[in-house]
């Protein structure tokens, strides 16, 4: 490998293994070529990322969803998965947003102020968890991409302000709006939507809490929730990761001694060796021979074949 790639480089070539959807593949390719510095001793790498390139970008244009299928809003998933923010007029979403991600939505104390969805990206340890703020779910302006939106996201917030003094008639709506869509909570038909009972600490929030719960028990599980505890705040990353059933896996060249790459590629739990292969370089998955494992499931350094389903925190090495 050239001695002298750059930070940019660098910093693009992690981009792409973290990325999990081909649009931000094409972008991380993108400034992989821009910034790899042009000289013979790159000269296959730049033709390699070209090869990878066009690959990508064909593969865009496959997956592009038929214009009618949209909804009116669409925010382009990005980072190791897309979680929607959603739930009736002033219940918290935005405040939610503003406290985890560096996103800077407007927060007010009245409702309707959020009329379009935005994106934030919330760590969690070496990834990055998209969540989409969205306007408030209520009849007066209810339009079928919002629930279009939840239901292509890979998780949900649903958040309710328990102190709210109609929330018996917002739940009441959500409910009836999500049954008429046929979107259920428990992520046995869409994503997973996990009811948020924000605003908890309000004096009367944690008695408001329990008899709305109790009224609703047989329709969801609400945790009591307040967006301005940090302690709260720092449980949502962690949950988000385990709904997105999503493994993280590190990779390191044959008998490179040093440290694996610590960017890990991001995957869906159930995948294999040979998905990490693919998902690497098609090369390297064409030309497959075995792979070496480091992980909890694993002894050191065992030899697996294609067939081996990967762990979170798995480091590989993958033979050709
Ligand atoms: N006490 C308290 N206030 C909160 C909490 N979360 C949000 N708020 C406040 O509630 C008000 C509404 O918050 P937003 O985040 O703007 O609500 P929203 O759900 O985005 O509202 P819309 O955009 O209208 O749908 C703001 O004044 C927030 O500061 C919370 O956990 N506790
Ligand atoms: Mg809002």
């Amino acid at each position: 490998m050239p001695a002298n790639l750059t930070h940019a480089y660098l910093e693009a070539e992690q981009k792409f293994k973290s990325a999990s959807r081909n649009p931000e593949k094409v972008a991380a390719l993108e400034e992989m070529l821009r910034t790899i510095p042009k000289h013979k001793g790159t000269e296959k790498m730049q033709a390699d990322i070209k090869r990878r390139l066009s690959r990508q970008r064909k593969e865009t244009q496959k997956k592009k969803p038929k214009a009618s299928q949209k909804p009116f809003h669409y925010v382009e998933k990005e980072g190791a998965g897309q979680v929607v923010l959603c739930g009736p007029p002033n219940s918290g979403k935005s405040q939610l947003l503003k406290n985890l991600t560096r996103a800077e939505p407007k927060v007010a104390p009245y409702p309707f102020t959020t009329q379009k969805p935005l994106p934030g990206m919330l760590p969690y340890q070496d990834i990055r968890i998209q969540l989409v703020d969205t306007p408030p779910l209520a009849p007066e302006i209810l339009e079928p991409w919002q629930l279009v939106m939840i239901q292509q996201a890979d998780a949900g917030l649903l958040l309710f302000d328990v102190n709210d003094p109609n929330l018996l008639v917002q739940t009441d709506f959500v409910l009836a709006a999500f049954r008429d869509r046929q979107i259920v909570f428990d992520g046995s038909q869409g994503p997973p939507l996990f009811v948020l009972g924000n605003k908890i600490d309000d004096p009367q929030g944690k008695e408001n809490f329990s008899a709305w719960q109790e009224l609703y028990q047989e329709n969801f599980r609400a945790e009591p929730f307040s967006a301005l505890s940090e302690e709260d705040l720092g449980k949502i990353a962690k949950l988000l990761f385990d709904a997105l059933e999503i493994v993280r896996v590190y990779t390191k060249a044959p008998g490179d001694k040093s440290k694996a790459d610590p960017t890990p590629y991001v995957l869906k739990r159930g995948s294999t060796i040979f998905d990490v292969a693919v998902t690497v370089h098609r090369e390297l998955a064409q030309n497959f021979k075995f792979a070496r494992v480091w992980g909890k499931a694993k002894l050191d350094g065992q030899m697996v074949e294609r067939s081996y389903l990967v762990e979170d925190g798995d480091l590989v090495e993958i033979h050709w």
